[in-house]
């Protein structure tokens, strides 16, 4: 590819620097000789051009940004075709991708993170407004221009609502890090896909990390179907609930509870960008940008000093495109958990109907009321890490449990706030120890056992992946306790490298 730059394409755009490179086309910075500036261009690859699908893909991108103005979208200039390779000229934005700006900075302060998705969410609107889904919305494409103010780019899976008659191939366009549930599906998508990928993004942009990941783009798409995402707040601690709530509703995988359109949701980003910005007093970066162009309403929510004294810009954009990941998961996938296949693992399939709480990392807690209130407190967060090669364990009891006089020694879950769980799944690597499954409501953890704890389910710990069905009597419950009353037999410890909590789908 690069013996092209120094050519011309059509004896006006001189080909500089590759830029960028994908299955189908490559980013060229180049300069158009006629009106003396800088511009990028996106070059079909020959064997591309000669693919009818590929060439229609090709121009339906360059059609639907070409309707697209908005400060936040990077713009289509030209389109053109060299020697039957067809191009399209966009605006250059001098800067980085905001995926490289996460990997640059770890993570985003939180203020500046809820302004890119402020200005994404815009640009998206915008989209939207036209009846175009971009269906691919990650920060790889979104870029940041030398002021810090996002655009989005790469509508290239983009569809038309009204384009019928083009459908998703089922393909693995790109990365499944950001897709939604629907699309993972190979269910029809509309807007609300979008804003949950921007979610996902804003969850990166918060942590320095996406939400899920597997061995594979299947395997981390079943788990956009199938688990809720990590805690915000566990994460990242000084976000506010504000924040975290608006997270959620954009994540949502029933789109009855998920941000129905844009414009609910830009109004609750600008909402949660005010009260971040009026609790830490301060504004950092593209936030300062953003907060004057909050509406009046929301600015009253900002200290005096912070309404007057900013400069102004806006931002925003990114757009993205999707993935069709379709039936491999509707078939198989989606009642399997992040099925660990490599050596050594094992894996517990989530009972048909049933999908996992998602509990925050800090949240297990060693529980030996009847001893010296230890045990192995270091190991505590094994259990819910999701790698079923780590586990926590109990002290070593060479006489057994009872045998030091101890009725049970345990580890607790806290689902906070509070869940009607359904099933309790524990993996181990040694089996055969006794289990009781108690539960407590929120407020504080009793201190003794079985006082204050109400029995819900428990047995023999028989197989490396056990189920054990809880019986909460319809009670909504904090924390879950798995007391363990009895080792398996000549072992002096028992072992836990996992323990899942199951909910009913809501129907
Ligand atoms: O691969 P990196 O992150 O260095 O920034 C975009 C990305 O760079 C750049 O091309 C690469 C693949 O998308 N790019 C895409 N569109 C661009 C544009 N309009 C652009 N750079 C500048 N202006």
């Amino acid at each position: 590819m690069s013996t092209l730059v120094g050519m011309q394409l059509s004896g006006r755009y001189r080909l500089d620097a590759q830029i960028g490179a994908g299955g189908m086309s490559t980013v060229y910075r180049a300069f158009d000789i006629n009106l003396e500036r800088r511009v990028a261009i996106k070059l079909l690859h020959r064997e591309m051009a000669s693919d009818s699908d590929q060439l229609e893909r090709f121009r339906r991108e360059a059609r639907a940004v070409a309707q697209l103005s908005h400060p936040h979208i990077v713009g289509v200039i030209d389109t053109g075709e060299d020697e039957n390779r067809p191009y399209i000229v966009f605006e250059y934005v001098e800067g980085e991708t905001l995926k490289d700006r996460i990997r640059r900075l770890g993570r985003l302060p939180v203020d500046e993170s809820l302004a890119y998705a402020i200005e994404i969410a815009r640009a998206l609107g915008s989209a939207h407004a036209h009846d175009i889904v971009h269906r691919d919305v990650k920060p790889q494409n979104v870029l940041l221009d030398a002021e810090g103010s996002a655009k989005v780019t790469d509508f290239g899976i983009a569809r038309s609502l009204r384009d019928d008659g083009l459908t998703a191939d089922g393909r693995v366009l790109g990365t499944t890090d950001y897709v939604s549930p629907e699309q993972a599906l190979g269910h029809d998508v509309d807007g609300q896909s979008d804003i949950y990928s921007l979610g996902v993004v804003l969850f990166e942009m918060l942590t320095g990390d996406v939400p899920f990941h597997g061995e594979n783009q299947i395997a981390v798409a079943m788990k956009h179907v199938r688990e809720d995402l990590p805690d915000i707040q566990a994460l990242r601690p000084e976000v506010s609930a504000t924040t975290a709530a608006v997270l959620d509703r954009m994540t949502d995988k029933d789109l009855a509870h998920r941000y129905p359109d844009v414009p609910a949701l830009v109004a609750d980003l600008e909402e949660a960008l005010a009260i971040e910005a009026a609790r830490s007093g301060t504004s950092t970066g593209e936030a300062t940008a953003v907060i004057r162009t909050l509406p009046a309403r929301t600015q009253r929510r900002l200290p005096f000093r912070m309404r007057h004294s900013i400069p102004l810009l806006a931002v925003i954009a990114m757009v993205g495109v999707g993935v069709a990941l379709i039936a491999i998961l509707a078939k198989e996938g989606v009642e399997r958990t992040d099925s660990g296949t490599g050596p050594g693992r094992v894996s517990t399939p989530t009972p048909q109907g049933e999908r996992i709480v998602s509990v925050k990392s800090g949240s297990p807690r060693d529980y030996d009321p009847l001893g010296d209130d230890e045990e192995h407190a270091e190991e505590r967060t094994r259990v819910v890490d999701r790698d079923p090669g780590t586990a926590w364990s109990t002290e070593s009891y060479q006489a057994g449990i009872q045998g030091a006089g101890k009725a049970g020694v345990g580890i607790y879950i806290d689902a906070r706030p509070k869940v009607e769980a359904v099933s309790l799944q524990l993996e181990t690597p040694d089996p055969g120890f006794k289990v009781t499954i108690y539960a407590a409501p929120p407020g504080s953890v009793p201190d003794t056992v079985p006082d204050g704890w109400k029995k819900v389910g428990g047995g023999t710990v028989n197989a490396k992946d056990k189920t054990f069905k809880l019986d909460t009597d319809g009670t909504a419950y904090r924390y879950y306790l798995v007391w363990i009353t009895e080792l398996a037999e000549g072992a002096s410890d028992a072992q836990i490298s996992e323990i899942r909590l199951s909910q009913k789908v809501p129907a």
